[in-house]
């Protein structure tokens, strides 16, 4: 893709008519790592993703999980610490899809994204199935690599990437929010990109 019209592509609004650029972020077409801790290497055949709390309790093996209903989506990621990079294509599962394969009982309104490695990210349950929140596995037609969360990562389009876990393996249902890793270290619990919500 040519420089002209990479900076195009930034001018305009994104798929859900926010400002493509938002506010204090800069485009990059590197992707950086961002780890706190060591990449975490699991084999496609010990992994495992589960949901507990207030659900009915499931496990998914790799190949259970492949087995859900798939989609790839277009859209941007934007770091906290500025970087932002534009159009990738993400493939996995949406929250909005996975949510109508578990049973979660009527007072679960929150999520707790849990990884191995024991990074956390919270976010209500309703951002989650509205905001094209998804369980990715691919990028740009690759699996995802490990240093990037693979073999399975939640993606945030619509807030600060910090709320996707990556390597997850699980998600537990709250009544009640319960802050996660960066949250508890001083990040906004809310972090939309669009109003700058870094810190607290
Ligand atoms: N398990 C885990 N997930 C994580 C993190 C982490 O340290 N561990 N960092 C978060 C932060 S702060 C960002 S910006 C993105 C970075 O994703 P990347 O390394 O693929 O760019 O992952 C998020 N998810
Ligand atoms: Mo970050």
């Amino acid at each position: 893709m040519s420089l002209f019209s990479k900076k195009q592509d930034i001018a305009g609004v994104n798929s859900f008519g926010k400002k493509k650029l938002p506010q204090g972020q800069y485009s990059t077409e590197k992707f950086p790592v961002l780890s706190y801790g060591e990449t975490q290497l699991i084999s496609l055949k010990d992994w495992r993703f589960r949901v507990w709390g207030l659900v009915e309790e499931q496990q998914w093996t790799w190949e259970e999980f492949l087995k859900l209903p798939q989609s790839t989506i277009r859209a941007d990621f934007h770091c906290v610490t500025h970087w932002s990079r534009f159009d990738d294509e993400w493939g996995g599962v949406l929250f909005r899809d996975f949510v109508k394969h578990i049973k979660l009982k009527p007072e679960a309104k929150h999520v707790l994204q849990h990884a191995y490695g024991g990074y956390t990210t919270n976010l209500p349950l309703r951002w989650m199935i509205d905001e094209d929140v998804m369980l990715a596995h691919t990028w740009n037609g690759a699996p995802l690599e490990p240093d990037h969360g693979g073999p399975l990562r939640v993606f945030t389009p619509r807030r600060y990437a910090w709320k996707g876990a990556k390597w997850v393996n699980g998600l537990e249902f709250l009544a009640k929010d319960k802050p996660g890793f960066w949250e508890v270290n001083g990040y906004s619990n809310t972090a939309d990109p669009w109003k700058e919500e870094r810190f607290w």
